[in-house]
């Protein structure tokens, strides 16, 4: 910086204390304090996550008090959310239990982890949750959630909360009753489940995927598929769900993504302005993220900040599937989208910690 010296030091600090004292502050003196947080890349372990998620049950039940039983996925150096923009936490309902009907502008994304028998309802279709699903909540559309089973069940919730907080757009409606109406079972996967194929009379006229619900059986089906066919160099056979009217992301500000990374692979580092939260859904292996090895297995989940150099490895015999959401959406739509290969070492990290949670 180009430092003048007509300015005295006590005519400088009567200077800046003048300006102070009418709220303007020198943009030369905090240049670059104005970011998000920083953020280090951790990892949960289902073995420790699993018993204390469990124990919520017995804390608490998800009334019109309590609205929802959730656990933060809380990252260390973040206030509220798992990424500076996505929060994730492990929601507990029992059976017989009900997460009474509401609607916010904030989205959301349900991914099924353990139990049977428990449902979404959105807007009217009622969504029966098996492990490997995908649910949408898009942001202003009524859900609430039942358990008719007999096991508890678990699932990962995934939302842009800190996002919505931030640009103070955050609104809320609890529905009259406990459960909105049930109008249909399933109906939008038997319409626009099918990929390709859709009704050729309906007009789409919902500002988010008409497909609410993508089942773990055909997820499954399009990455064996493709694993046949053809990988990426850094995220080993990597599927983006989409919404099958427009071909883009799930949602306005977020994205699904289900990957396997198959034995004996080791894919090579990149970094982008994404962030990005994964559960390990089957399967071992490790990530080096910014040079910190994070050994993982299955029901894991670990974060990967933005612009975090990343790589995946599985020395197991056997394939690793792992999911994840993603806010790539907002910095595509922003124009803020950047991606870099590390391109030293053949294009992979030296791994100089290991993580011990
Ligand atoms: O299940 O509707 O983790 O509204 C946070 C807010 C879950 C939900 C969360 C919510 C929900
Ligand atoms: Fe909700």
């Amino acid at each position: 910086m180009a430092v003048k010296d007509s300015l005295n030091a006590g005519e400088l600090r009567d200077y800046y204390d003048s300006a102070d004292d009418i709220n303007l502050t020198p943009g030369w003196v905090d240049w670059g304090q104005h970011g998000a947080p920083e953020i280090e890349p951790f990892l949960w372990r289902w073995s420790q996550v699993e018993p204390l998620v469990l124990k919520s049950g017995e804390v608490v039940t998800p009334d019109r008090d309590v609205e929802r039983r959730t656990m933060r996925l809380a990252t260390p150096g973040l206030q509220r959310g798992t990424t500076h923009t996505l929060l994730a936490a492990l929601q507990l309902l029992l059976p017989g239990e009900c997460a009474p009907s509401h609607r916010h502008t904030p989205t959301a994304i349900r991914w099924i982890l353990t139990g049977e028998g428990a449902y979404t309802t959105v807007e009217g279709d009622k969504c029966a949750m098996e492990p490997g699903d995908l649910i949408l909540t898009p942001s202003w559309t009524w859900h609430d959630h039942t358990n008719e089973g007999s096991s508890p069940m678990i699932w990962l919730d995934g939302l842009d909360i800190p996002l919505v907080h931030y640009l103070k757009a955050t609104f809320f409606e609890q529905f009259p009753e406990d459960t909105q109406p049930v109008i249909s079972e399933g109906d939008s996967v038997r319409r626009y489940g099918a990929g390709s194929y859709r009704p050729a009379w309906e007009q789409v006229d919902v500002p988010y995927s008409p497909l609410l619900h993508y089942k773990w059986a055909k997820t499954n089906e399009a990455l064996q598929n493709l694993a046949g066919v053809n990988s990426s160099p850094f995220d080993d056979v990597a599927i983006e769900y989409s919404d099958p009217v427009t071909g883009g992301p799930v949602l306005k500000t977020m994205t699904c993504w289900i990957q396997m990374v198959r034995a004996g692979v080791h894919t090579k580092a990149h970094r982008h302005t994404a962030s990005k939260i994964y559960q390990v859904f089957r399967g071992e292996g490790y990530s080096v993220i910014d040079g910190k090895r994070f050994d993982w297995s299955q029901g894991d989940f670990f974060v990967v900040p933005s612009w975090a150099w990343h790589e995946h490895v599985n020395e197991s015999g056997e394939e690793a599937i792992l999911f994840s959401i993603q806010d790539t959406p907002i910095m595509k739509s922003l124009g803020l989208y950047r991606e870099e290969p590390y391109v030293e070492n053949a294009g992979n990290q030296p791994v100089t910690s290991r993580f011990e949670g």
